[in-house]
């Protein structure tokens, strides 16, 4: 029989990207089950062609499923990830409950998909969506040159905070309104609520904001932390130099990396871009003589990691600039969560 699905946090920004993903991707589930908080229970949402309703987060609905994905705050995961897999499902967790838990595998299909296998906790965590922008295609270079630095700069679309980055920044484009006042200062286009810094901590809109997540030591933010961490866990690199500087942008959806990244090996530019398109879940589109470069407008929506830009570093035989687009949620989100998903149901199927 084919494996039941249960989907958590449906109702979400990711969760509908999720449903379009299971409603045009090869359908490898039997049942699908909705589920969501209990103020969402019964909307009907459409998946595969069928209206489903959405039943409310409860132990129970967890019976006889043999799959669950989780897109739902770290709490939310903390809490009824492992109620999930005690009722025998295989969780696949989308949240940063459970990333660096060492019991837990992090796993990028086209990366390290043999770590799925391995999950003593029947959790397997998705990356975060920053990290899943460029590691497809970061990690196709490591195979070929061994990865031993990298520096990062960010540039992080608004929906990456959800549907209230959504929301406000689309708020504070209609205030601006298109006054083309000299001089204009975003600054004066506060988030939706004057008192509560929102989803962002400076205004977003013509501007941008050198922050996302929270403070960690030494001035680092949470979400710098895990490029750093989760990068070196699905490459198996406990030592890789990683230095990120995560920058929020005006852009609804796609994130966007700027990367330098040193490799144990001399690379070369064309080799370097041949490998690239080539590689699985990969885009090349780099002629900057023709302006053909990947910018958000382009990749929004699409599966793949564009990469464009590459360059050999001028100062360093063993180091390539690129830039890196990627919608943050599709593989940023619910399409690599539906691809471990899918993984997991051929195991099961045996
Ligand atoms: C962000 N990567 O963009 C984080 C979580 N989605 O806010």
């Amino acid at each position: 029989r084919k494996p039941t699905l249960a989907v958590v946090g449906a109702t979400g920004a990711v969760g509908g990207v999720m449903l379009d993903i299971l409603s045009t991707r090869q359908d490898v589930y039997g049942e699908i089950r909705l589920v969501a908080s209990a103020r969402s229970a019964g909307k009907k949402l459409s998946v595969r062609g069928q209206r489903v309703e959405v039943v409310a987060l409860a132990p129970e609905v967890f019976d006889g499923v043999d799959i669950a994905m989780f897109d739902v705050p770290d709490a939310v995961s903390a809490e009824w990830a492992p109620v999930a897999a005690e009722r025998g499902a295989v969780v696949v967790d989308n949240s940063g409950a459970f990333r660096m838990d060492p019991d837990v595998p992090l796993v990028v299909p086209e990366v390290n998909a043999d770590d799925a296998r391995k999950r003593p906790r029947g959790i397997i965590a998705n990356p975060n969506c920053t990290t899943l922008s460029m590691i497809v295609a970061i990690g196709a270079l490591h195979e070929h040159y061994g990865l031993s630095e990298l520096v990062v700069a960010s540039y992080q679309a608004a929906s990456g905070a959800g549907q209230a980055g959504i929301d406000v920044l689309y708020d504070q484009l209609e205030r601006i309104g298109g006054k083309r006042e000299l001089g204009h200062r975003a600054g004066d286009v506060r988030s939706a609520v004057d008192d509560d810094l929102g989803p962002f901590p400076a205004p977003l809109a013509m501007n941008v904001v050198p922050w996302a997540g929270s403070l960690q030591d030494g001035g680092w933010s949470s979400e710098e932390l895990k490029v750093r961490n989760e990068t070196r866990k699905i490459l198996g690199l406990p030592g890789l130099k990683v230095a990120a500087t995560c920058v929020r942008v005006p852009v609804v959806t796609t994130h966007s990396l700027a990367v330098h990244a040193v490799f144990e090996s001399r690379v070369d530019q064309r080799e370097a871009q041949a490998l690239l398109a080539g590689s699985p879940g990969v885009v090349l589109n780099d002629n900057p003589e023709m302006y053909e470069f990947p910018t958000p407008a382009d990749v929004v929506g699409t599966d793949p990691t564009w990469v464009g830009r590459v360059r050999r570093s001028l100062d360093d035989p063993k180091a390539l600039d690129l830039f890196l687009c990627g919608d943050n949620l599709r593989k940023g989100a619910a399409l690599n969560t539906a691809q471990i998903a899918e993984l997991v149901a051929a195991e099961l199927r045996g």
